[in-house]
């Protein structure tokens, strides 16, 4: 029996087998770099009962075992219809015998086999799906960079839940294209602060207590996360999108230049815009002309939504806010307020 071991891109620990009545075909074929076995897709909680593996080809299931990943009881797993996908991948679904835990990472180990008789078996990470992922609003955001005070995207809850798997996709920037948040339960009127650059001592994500963290920008009252990178993290032309979990709904979406553009730079960049624009969350249409305008930005002065207005999902509900009156984790200032006293300041 030959077996083939393979670390696939997406973490997936994979040993593929062939029966042994077609070794001598298998082997001749992988001389010609044609070996064909059966390859895994995607393994991902469709809910909180259910798990969902998608694979290149038709599949048999012949054993699955659902357990957490740092040891404990073994979740029964059942065997669901299979079939093909609108993508044409050979979905298997795989009901659970009981209720995933938010914050326990999962394993999927199984094998399955095609209709040569080829065996795959793998062992792959699950992360839990989240059915409370709280209703919420990009508030506020700075751009501009002058330590220690860093670039941060400011979330206000509008319901309770839970942060889980919740993404924040900063397509402008390839390298760092997505944020997803771990395990922290939040309660409506929460602020949740997503710091993209870590250059503090006593940096720390709130997923208990929210006033664990030190750092310049961080309140005792607010929920703050820290991306661990020290360069360029948030291009100034960019589309953000909050993402419910991944490969799901749009929550909340901003799109931002530092110059006119006539087209985006990237197709990242085009893409995203395209979704928020399909999926109704930014408007009126997907060229950089439908974004907020950065000029004037700067560390202290930052781009927010005006307290308890509507979102009508255009560049009309953001604006710069005065000289100083950036409030990363608290209430923005009420933009007529804000001028008022900083006219009265420059007095
Ligand atoms: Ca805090
Ligand atoms: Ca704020």
């Amino acid at each position: 029996m030959i077996a083939k071991r393979i670390w696939a891109a997406i973490g997936i620990c994979v040993v593929a087998s062939f029966t042994g009545c077609r070794v001598e075909e298998e082997l001749a074929a992988f001389s010609g770099g044609d070996v064909s076995v059966p390859t895994m897709v995607s393994v991902r909680a469709v809910s909180e009962t259910e798990v969902e593996a998608r694979f290149g080809d038709e599949v048999r299931l012949v054993d699955a075992r659902f357990s957490p990943a740092n040891g404990g009881e073994v979740i029964p797993v059942n065997v669901a219809p299979v079939g093909r996908g609108d993508d044409g991948l050979w979905a298997v679904r795989f009901p659970l015998g009981r209720q995933t835990q938010l914050g326990v990472p999962y394993l999927l180990e199984g094998t399955v086999e095609d209709s040569r008789g080829n065996t795959l078996s793998f062992a792959v990470p699950v992360t839990a799906f989240n059915g409370r992922v709280p209703r919420l609003i990009m508030n506020e955001a700075r751009f501009a960079y002058a330590s220690p005070r860093v670039e941060f995207i400011e979330l206000l809850a509008l319901t309770s839940g839970n942060l889980a798997g919740v993404r924040l996709e900063n397509a402008g920037n390839e390298d760092l294209p997505a944020y997803e948040f771990p395990a922290t339960e939040v309660a409506a009127g929460d602020f949740i602060v997503l710091h993209y650059r870590t250059v503090e001592e006593g940096i720390v994500d709130e997923t208990e207590k929210a006033d664990a963290s030190a750092g310049a920008d961080a309140l005792p009252t607010a929920r703050d996360f820290w991306i661990r990178c020290e360069r360029a993290p948030l291009p100034k032309t960019n589309v953000l999108l909050l993402v419910e979990r991944a490969g799901g709904a749009i929550l909340d979406a901003l799109f931002v230049r530092d110059k006119e553009l006539a087209a985006w730079p990237t197709e990242a960049l085009t893409q995203a815009a395209s979704r928020a624009v399909a999926e109704g969350a930014w408007g009126p249409d997907g060229s950089p002309s439908s974004s907020v305008s950065l000029e004037g930005a700067s560390p202290t002065r930052t781009l927010g939504r005006e307290p308890g207005a509507v979102d009508t999902n255009e560049a009309a509900d953001w604006a710069l806010c005065p000289t100083k009156k950036h409030s990363p984790g608290s209430p923005n200032a009420a933009r007529e307020a804000a001028r008022s006293a900083a006219r009265e300041a420059a007095r």
